[in-house]
């Protein structure tokens, strides 16, 4: 996998025009997130089964952008398959979806990522048609992610004010998703309205997501962020430290029940215990309006991101380990929720509906 990695010496730098995805060449080009933030490296892949394991190994990660790599991993197994029928195509396409699907089972946007394509695959006329097709609706995926976080962006920034102090939980930033970002995106637009604003990012253990990526962006942004440990978050908000949260999300019900990344729940717990408002931003694309909570599958990931830090061992050998990557936050502990088409607000149920039908 990293024989095609290109090695950027250059000064460290997320310039805005950089993507965490991207397609060029008959290739996916993507920033290889596990190297952030010491190392800014492009890793090229032309076989989708590598796809596949970046988005399991954490490579590229964040609801938005494995929706968008999975969608570019279809498009490399479309132009990888040498099926001479549609039926054959599609058959091959099938065996790719199951394989990027089976990588990360709680962000929904995976799922919709792949059914997407599959869609566009199915109603071409030959075989040449479905593979343009499935590559033009990729790119504008990527396209228009970037649009719908600058929208989710300009509703967001409303609920935010001057002197804001605003707590994020792991990365909902430019690298969750293809640009700009969905927490991070809110973080951003409030910014460029003129507001004088300061974050807290929790560092995020077990894969330091807060600390690696988040402080990393807004740093580069010039965005003034403090990094606590996710064990301070008590701290922080009794001492008056925080007056908004803000965090992505995963999947999202119609209940208005949120998945996010373990911690999140405690957050907002702790939001409520101190009376401070807890928003959620994520594009209709996160939304999972057909399951129930119990039908939603946490991703647990290895033991080995709990016992070691930075490959030392940190536990004795032979424990158990419960290393959930999600968890879930009650709607009656979220203020509100911003999404592209405008904000939603308790009762759930209905102002998500409303949310789907101003798209239409
Ligand atoms: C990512 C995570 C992020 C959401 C944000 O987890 O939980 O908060 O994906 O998504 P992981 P969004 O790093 O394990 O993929 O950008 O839609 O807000």
């Amino acid at each position: 996998m990293n024989n095609n990695a290109i090695t950027l010496k250059q000064k460290l730098k997320i310039h805005s025009s950089l993507r965490t995805i991207d397609w060029k060449n008959n290739a996916v080009v993507m920033i290889d997130q596990t190297k952030l933030p010491n190392r800014l490296v492009f890793v090229k892949y032309k076989d989708y089964k590598d796809v596949a394991n970046a988005i399991r190994t954490l490579v590229v990660r964040g609801a938005p952008a494995i929706g968008v790599s999975g969608a570019f991993g279809l498009a490399l197994a479309a132009l990888q398959s040498k099926a001479k029928t549609k039926e054959k195509l599609l058959a091959d396409l099938e065996q790719a979806r199951r394989i990027l699907f089976e990588t990360r089972p709680t962000a929904v946007n995976l799922a919709w990522g792949l059914g997407k394509i599959m869609d566009v695959a199915k109603k071409g006329k030959d075989i040449w048609a479905i593979k343009k097709s499935i590559i033009q609706t990729a790119k504008k995926m990527a396209e228009d992610d970037v649009q719908t976080n600058m929208k989710m962006g300009k509703h967001g920034a409303k609920l935010f004010e001057n002197n804001d102090t605003i707590m994020t939980h792991c990365n909902a930033g430019a690298l969750a998703t293809v640009g700009y970002g969905t927490a991070l995106g809110v973080i951003r637009a409030t910014k460029e309205s003129g507001k004088k604003i300061k974050v807290i990012a929790t560092e995020t253990r077990p894969v330091m997501q807060g600390s690696r990526l988040t402080a990393f962006e807004l740093k580069h942004d010039d965005i003034d962020v403090s990094l606590i440990p996710d064990t301070a978050v008590g701290y922080a908000m009794s001492k008056g430290l925080v007056t908004k949260v803000i965090v992505g999300a995963d999947r999202i019900l119609r209940t208005g029940h949120v998945y996010n990344k373990i911690g999140t729940y405690q957050i907002a717990l702790m939001a409520q215990q101190h009376k401070i408002p807890f928003y959620v931003a994520a594009p209709l694309s996160t939304f999972d309006l057909k399951s129930n909570p119990e039908d939603v599958i946490i991703e647990q990931r290895k033991a080995s991101e709990v016992t070691t830090v930075a490959g030392k061992k940190t536990a004795p050998d032979d424990i158990g380990v419960i290393n959930p990557a999600f968890d879930m936050t009650p709607p009656n502990l979220v203020t509100g929720i911003i999404t592209e088409t405008g904000i939603a607000k308790p009762p759930y149920p209905e102002s998500i509906k409303k949310l789907f039908k101003s798209r239409l």
